[in-house]
């Protein structure tokens, strides 16, 4: 009997979908570059199971039922391509190739249309839960070619996260790089959510002096609340583990963050789609800052600079933190769902905004309560334009926002750093202030270049220039945004 699905890329999430697959009734073929992999494999923990080994393409190919589907789980980049460019003269019209690695969504867009011409159907799959996603049941986000969907459904959707209803954090998102695009807003939510922790992290560190202990009290205590999530969770442990001296090893970390780019992705698409995604870019540029730590240590020196004690009641200002932090969570997830609607109107997508947040409810890093009462907001109404417009985040919001506020003043008052939560309330003063400066600007715009601006009192549509030294000519620039 042949394999259902053959995997290719046997580093640690390759072998734990595939042994996810194997215990879901899937006979899946296993091959990998390094062949010796393959048998360590096939010996190790594929052993007691019906995975085959596969040590070619071709004998990967030969080994699989048709129409074939192939998943790659390898390094992103020029590696899917080249393993494509190798894959594509041993395969059928109507065979499909998976790729389930951390593509950058224009690849995969590119890579739908370059196989369909060839008949070979693509699916651009992002897989989030890590290693122990990929055992269990990880959120996967699928898109590309629709006609491949029925062909992989049963199988991505067996291996899929669960909700408590039992609905699999896995279904189609879209054509072309769609299932990548989310993916790459899911990890681009992850940095916003992460660098949001750390900030009330170091608030109740540096601010309020609080021992680890504390500290791993409170989130856990958090982790009972509307913050329930796996990142506030995994959080509290490590603020709890000791290392073999008993002290907290978490302190022992050197403070400068890695990023492999996903972040970095999400920002750079937001700026080209003009979508003020503003607290996942700071949190991509708070780990730009974190890796600067010889400059950060000079200019410590340098400024003298010290972080003032918060005083005051500490059971309170844990409580504004709290509240901060959820508000802040609003306007990061309000932020990405725009930056959703924008790609998805723009590529002809039809994304469905409640449905992927329910593909984020279970099995990946951003998995929290939160994402359904996000699912739910949308299916109340799939043509909200701003989340925290929905009731139950606009009472979320009005409720937190003195504590907020507060908390934001101490930090600049104090000196703690806290880009995200300080750009989320400077983000949505802006968004909710009907009058902002930019007649100033348009007028400054109109001086120096002949910009032209809309005047209130005129129709919209309608661009006016002023001669404002009475030096200039009256030609005006080309209007036009970029
Ligand atoms: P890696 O990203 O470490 O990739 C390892 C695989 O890529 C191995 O099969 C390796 O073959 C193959 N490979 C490399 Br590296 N260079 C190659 C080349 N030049 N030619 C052919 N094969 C090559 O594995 P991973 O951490 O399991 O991740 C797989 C994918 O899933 C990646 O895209 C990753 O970004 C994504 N992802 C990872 C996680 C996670 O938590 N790790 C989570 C979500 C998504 P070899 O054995 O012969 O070197």
């Amino acid at each position: 009997m042949k394999g259902d699905i053959g995997v290719i890329g046997l580093a640690v999430m390759g072998q734990n979908l595939i042994l996810n697959m194997n215990d879901k009734g899937f006979k899946v073929v296993a091959y990998n570059r390094t062949t010796s992999k393959v048998d360590e494999f096939i010996k190790g923990a594929a052993q007691n199971t019906q995975v085959i080994g596969a040590y070619s393409l071709q004998d990967l190919v030969e080994k699989l039922e048709k129409p074939r589907k192939i998943m790659l789980m390898v390094r992103a980049g020029f590696v899917v391509d080249e393993f494509i460019r190798q894959l594509v003269p041993l395969l059928d019209k109507g065979d499909i190739i998976i790729d389930g690695g951390n593509a950058n969504y224009p690849d995969s867009t590119r890579r739908t249309h370059e196989l369909a011409e060839k008949g070979i159907l693509f699916v651009g799959a992002g897989v989030s839960g890590g290693e122990e996603g990929a055992r269990n049941g990880p959120s996967i986000m699928p898109g590309g070619h629709a006609e491949a969907w029925p062909h992989v459904q049963p199988i991505l959707q067996a291996i899929a996260a669960k909700t408590s209803n039992g609905e699999p954090c896995c279904d189609w998102v879209g054509a072309d790089g769609a299932g990548h695009f989310v993916k790459m807003v899911h990890n681009g939510i992850e940095y916003g959510d992460m660098q949001l922790i750390c900030e009330a992290y170091q608030f109740m560190k540096d601010g309020l002096g609080m021992s680890y202990e504390e500290m791993h009290q409170i989130f856990s205590q958090w982790n009972t609340t509307e913050l329930d999530s796996y990142l506030i969770q995994i959080t509290a442990d490590i603020l709890g583990f000791k290392d073999e001296t008993g002290e907290a090893l978490v302190e022992k970390i050197l403070d400068t963050a890695g990023q492999k780019g996903t972040g970095k992705w999400t920002g750079i698409n937001a700026l080209d789609l003009g979508i003020p995604l503003t607290l996942i870019s700071e949190a991509v540029f708070a780990r730009c800052v974190s890796a600067f730590k010889e400059q950060r240590r000079e200019m410590h020196a340098l400024f003298d600079k010290t972080i003032r004690p918060v005083a005051g009641d500490k059971a309170e200002w844990v409580e504004a933190l709290r509240q901060a932090l959820l508000a802040s969570k609003i306007i990061s997830y309000a932020q990405g769902f725009m930056l959703i609607r924008e790609a998805s109107e723009i590529n002809n997508w039809s994304l469905n905004y409640g449905k992927t947040a329910l593909l984020w409810r279970e099995g990946c890093i951003i998995r929290s309560a939160f994402l359904g009462n996000i699912r739910d907001a949308y299916e109340a109404n799939p043509d909200l334009i701003f989340l925290g417009a929905d009731p139950y985040f606009k009472r979320i919001l009005e409720q937190c926002l003195p504590a907020w506020r507060k908390v934001v003043a101490k930090s600049i008052e104090t000196g703690l750093p806290m880009p995200c939560m300080a750009s989320a309330i400077m983000f949505l003063d802006g968004y909710t202030t009907e009058r902002l400066p930019a007649n100033l600007l348009q007028a400054q715009r109109d001086y120096f270049g002949a910009h032209t601006y809309e005047r209130t009192d005129q129709p919209r549509g309608e661009f006016f220039h002023t001669n404002w030294t009475g030096k200039g000519g009256d030609a005006a620039s080309t209007t036009y945004h970029v």
